[in-house]
C-alpha cells in the first residue's frame, strides 16, 4: 500500500461519537483545521442535530473524512431519530470506518455506569468489533489543575480502560501537536486492523444495495436500516435497563448489607447495653440486697439492742423489784419487830404492873403478916399476963 501515492489512495474515514457537548464538533474542527462543524458557543447554544461529514486533505497528502454525529448516547432523544442518524452515518461512511473516536470531556464527570452504557450503545450501533477501532479522545485537558496531568486525572476519575487514548483541547498552543498525535493513533488503529476499515453487516448491505438500487429504493433501504438499528438500540436499551436493574440490585444489596452491618453493630451495642443494664440491675439488686441485709443486720442488732435494753430494763426493774421486795420484806420484818417490840413493851409494862402489884401485894402481905404477928404477939402477951395473973 505504501507504494500507492497518497493522492490516489482511498480516503480514510473517522467518526466522532460521544455524549452531547463533550466536544465532538470542536474536536472535528481541530482535526479539519477550520470551523467546519458547528460547535456549541456559550452564547448561542448550538447543538449538532444531524450527522455531518467534512473532508480534509492532511499535510502528508492523505485524505481524511471526518464524520460528526449528534449526541447519540443521550437517552433524551427519540430512538427513531437515533436510528435514522446511525443509518445516515453508516451511509456517509460508504467505504467503512477506519477509526471511531469516542469523545469524552474530562470537565464532566462520566460515571462507570455511563461509560459502560455508552460502550453498549456503540456495540449495538456498530457491533462488538467496533472496539478494535476505538480511540478515546479526552477533551477539556486545558482546564485541568496546574500540576495535574491527564493520566493523573484518568487514573483518579476515569474507569474505562481505553486501549488507545488521545487528548485534544482548545488550547491553541497544544492543538496542532495534539492533532498530530491523534492522527498518528488513527494510523496505529488502521495498521492494527490490517488496513481493513470497519464494516458492519449494514455497511455491506448499504453499499451493495446502494450500488444496485435507485435513489427511490434508498429511502426503503434507509427505513430497513433505521428499523434494524432501532431494534438493536431497543435491545441495548433493554440490556442497559437490565444492567441498571442489576446495579440497583447490587446497590440495594449493598445498602441492605450495610443496614445489616449497622443493625449488627446496633445489636451488639444493644447487647452490650442490655448487659450493662443487667449488670446495673444486678448491681442495683445486689445493692438493694446489701441494703436489705444491712437493714436486717441493723434491725437484728437493733432488736438485740432492744432486747438487751429490755433485758437490762427487766433486770433493772427486777432488781428494783427485788430491792423493793427486800425493802418490803425488811419493812415487814421491821414492822413485825416493832409490833413484837410493842407487844413486848406492852407485856413488859404489864409485867411491871404485875410485879408492882405483886410487890404491893408482897408489901401488903408482909405488913399484914407483921400485923398478924403483932396481933399474935399481943395475944400471946395477954395470955401470958392472964396466966401470970392467975397464978
Ligand atoms: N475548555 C474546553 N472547552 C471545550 C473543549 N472541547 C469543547 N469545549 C467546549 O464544550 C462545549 C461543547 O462543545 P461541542 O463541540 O459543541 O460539543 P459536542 O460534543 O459537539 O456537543 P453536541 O453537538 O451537543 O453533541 C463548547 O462550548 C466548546 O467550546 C476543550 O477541550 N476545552
Ligand atoms: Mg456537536
Amino acid at each position: 500500500e505504501s507504494s500507492t501515492p497518497p493522492s490516489q489512495e482511498m480516503a480514510k474515514t473517522i467518526v466522532l461519537v460521544g455524549r452531547t457537548s463533550h466536544g465532538k464538533s470542536a474536536t472535528g474542527n481541530s482535526i479539519v483545521g477550520k470551523k467546519a462543524f458547528k460547535s456549541m458557543l456559550k452564547t448561542t447554544g448550538v447543538i449538532t442535530s444531524t450527522c455531518e461529514m467534512h473532508r480534509t486533505l492532511l499535510e502528508n497528502g492523505h485524505k481524511l473524512n471526518v464524520i460528526d454525529t449528534p449526541g447519540l448516547f443521550d437517552f433524551s432523544v427519540e430512538s427513531e431519530f437515533i436510528g435514522k442518524e446511525i443509518a445516515k452515518c453508516i451511509n456517509l461512511a460508504k467505504d467503512g470506518i477506519h477509526a471511531i473516536l469516542l469523545v469524552v470531556s474530562i470537565r464532566t464527570r462520566f460515571s462507570r455506569k455511563e461509560e459502560e452504557a455508552g460502550l453498549l450503545i456503540l456495540h449495538a450501533f456498530f457491533g462488538v468489533k467496533i472496539t478494535d477501532y476505538m480511540i478515546v479522545v479526552f477533551t477539556g485537558g486545558d482546564e485541568l489543575e496546574d500540576d495535574e496531568t491527564l493520566d493523573d486525572y484518568l487514573s483518579r476519575e476515569y474507569c474505562l480502560e481505553p486501549i488507545l487514548k488521545a487528548q485534544i483541547s482548545l488550547n491553541e498552543a497544544q492543538k496542532s501537536e495534539q492533532v498530530k498525535q491523534l492522527l498518528a493513533l488513527v494510523n496505529v488503529v488502521v495498521d492494527k486492523n490490517g488496513g481493513r476499515p470497519y464494516r458492519s453487516k449494514p455497511f455491506v448491505e448499504v453499499k451493495e444495495k446502494d450500488k444496485l438500487e435507485s435513489q427511490k429504493s434508498y429511502e426503503k433501504q434507509l427505513k430497513t436500516l433505521t428499523k434494524m438499528v432501532d431494534l438493536k438500540l431497543k435491545g441495548s436499551y433493554d440490556k442497559i435497563a437490565q444492567q441498571i436493574d442489576e446495579l440497583k440490585l447490587k446497590e440495594s444489596y449493598g445498602k441492605l448489607a450495610q443496614q445489616i452491618a449497622e443493625l449488627k453493630l446496633k445489636e451488639s451495642y444493644y447487647d452490650k447495653l442490655a448487659q450493662q443494664i443487667d449488670e446495673l440491675k444486678l448491681n442495683e439488686r445486689s445493692d438493694k440486697l446489701a441494703q436489705q441485709i444491712r437493714e436486717l443486720k441493723l434491725k437484728e442488732s437493733y432488736d438485740k439492742l432492744a432486747q438487751q435494753i429490755t433485758e437490762i430494763k427487766l433486770k433493772e426493774s427486777s432488781d428494783k423489784l427485788a430491792q423493793q421486795i427486800t425493802e418490803l420484806k425488811l419493812k415487814e420484818d421491821y414492822d413485825k419487830l416493832a409490833q413484837q417490840i410493842a407487844e413486848l413493851k406492852l407485856k413488859q409494862s404489864y409485867y411491871d404492873k404485875l410485879a408492882q402489884q405483886i410487890d404491893e401485894l408482897k408489901v401488903k402481905e408482909s405488913s399484914d403478916k407483921r400485923a398478924q404477928q403483932i396481933a399474935e404477939l399481943k395475944l400471946k402477951d395477954r395470955r401470958a399476963m392472964i396466966n401470970l395473973h392467975n397464978k
